[in-house]
């Protein structure tokens, strides 16, 4: 059989991770006999970064040379996170490096290995231009992704395939060079310095008609956990801001291929698996309310809204935002939301977590109920602006 050249590079963003999984996904990518370049692109020199770089001095020679180690150069305007890390890769593997395809996957991931590149650079060689990843996942878990991404996705673009991607924000994936020479150009791309970076490539790859593909990789992203909501809160309100400043822009995929693999049964466990602390949610979605959180609350949102929320500051129901009205929140904060006030970042985040505790509490009795509840919640976000434009 004809031997492949080594056309594949692989980066791993990183910022503060375990270093011992770290270094056994290293060792994967460069054991892939068609893997030529592996991107080390790290947040700063941090104690991660110094035991990352002790570990690369270990390696052979030959691997030494394939490791490309670099902190993330300050590329953007919004907050200096993940997307400048992927930015400076993106801009380093065009010019420091000749691969044809670059893969990007999480340091954190414990089921990583080298069978991933090959599931992934499959349907590169078939000719799609984007592959990327999607996973069984808990039914408590994505909740960024559904109740954010993908319903924003609806709103917003109703008409084309984005609120149809499986996973919008995830960071595994591959690309052809001829993708990364536009991202290195591309204004939306580049500014998208914080966590908003997985939501600006999505829709570029919507912008350029990629044919993408998405592959379910069965066995599972088994990585860091989160522990209370709030972990997420940064991520919930910067993935939010992108697709509301991006409101105005035209979007028409119906030129774009886009596939995916179909998914036969998820297993039992993902179903009841809850993937936060639901007490500890609570008990931070009661505490921390400023006057001025409390005054966008009442000014901006319906007065049945409003009364319900304030009620649930001090009472105990806390699981009456269903998907209508959630849609009612979401068309506020689409108009109003100001990212540039912390209150208003404050009570999005508030807000999400009334959304995510309403779902947590299906889910825990009628997993399957629940999940078909965020499918119905895509449509419905999709058929009520259809009828609106
Ligand atoms: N260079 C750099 N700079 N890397 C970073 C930074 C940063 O500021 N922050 C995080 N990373 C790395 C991190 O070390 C890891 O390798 C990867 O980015 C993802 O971070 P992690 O903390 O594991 O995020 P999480 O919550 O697992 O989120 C991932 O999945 C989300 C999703 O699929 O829903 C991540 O790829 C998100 O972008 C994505 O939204
Ligand atoms: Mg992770």
């Amino acid at each position: 059989m004809e031997k492949r050249q080594k056309n594949i590079a692989v980066c791993f963003p990183f910022k503060k991770e375990d270093v011992n999984v770290f270094a056994r996904n290293i060792k994967e990518a460069l054991s892939h006999e068609r893997v030529k370049d592996v991107l080390l692109a790290g947040h700063s020199e941090n104690e991660t970064y110094k035991g990352i770089k002790a570990f690369v001095d270990t390696l052979s020679e030959d691997e030494r040379s394939r490791i490309h180690i670099f902190t993330q150069k300050r590329i953007g305007s919004k907050r200096p996170g993940k997307g400048d890390g992927m930015n400076t890769a993106i801009e380093y593997f065009v010019k420091n490096t000749d691969a044809e395809y670059l893969h990007f996957y999480d340091a954190d991931i414990k089921s990583f290995n080298k069978s991933w590149i090959d599931r992934v650079q499959k349907r590169l060689d078939d000719g799609y231009d984007v592959a990327r990843c999607f996973y069984p996942r808990a039914y408590t878990d994505a909740m960024v992704t559904w109740n954010i991404t993908r319903t924003g996705f609806a709103y917003t673009w109703p008409e084309t395939i984005l609120p149809d991607i499986e996973q919008p924000l995830g960071g595994e994936l591959g690309m052809t060079r001829e993708i990364t020479q536009k991202l290195i150009v591309d204004s939306l791309v580049r500014d998208a310095s914080d966590w908003s970076i997985d939501t600006a490539l999505t829709i570029a790859f919507a912008r350029y008609h990629v044919k993408l593909y998405e592959v379910y990789i069965k066995e599972g992203k088994d990585h860091k956990l989160y522990g209370k909501l709030s972990d997420l809160e940064t991520m919930a309100v910067e993935c939010f801001n992108i697709i509301k400043e991006n409101k105005g822009l035209k979007i028409d995929t119906s030129g774009m291929v886009y596939e995916k693999d179909r998914v036969e049964l998820v297993p039992a466990e993902y179903k009841t698996r809850v993937a936060f602390d639901i007490e500890g949610s609570i008990k931070e979605f009661k505490e921390g309310w400023s006057q001025e959180m409390m005054e966008i609350v009442k000014r901006y949102f319906p007065e049945h809204i409003s009364q319900k929320v304030f009620d649930a500051v001090h009472g105990a129901d806390y699981t009456f935002m269903d998907i209508d009205m959630w849609y009612e929140v979401y068309d506020v904060l689409m108009e109003k939301f100001d990212f540039n006030i912390k209150a208003w970042r404050r009570v999005l985040f508030k807000l999400w977590v009334l959304r995510v505790l309403n779902h947590a509490e299906i889910a825990i009795h009628d997993p399957d109920r629940a999940l078909e509840i965020l499918h119905r919640m895509i449509k419905f976000f999709r058929s009520r602006r259809l009828s609106k434009v």
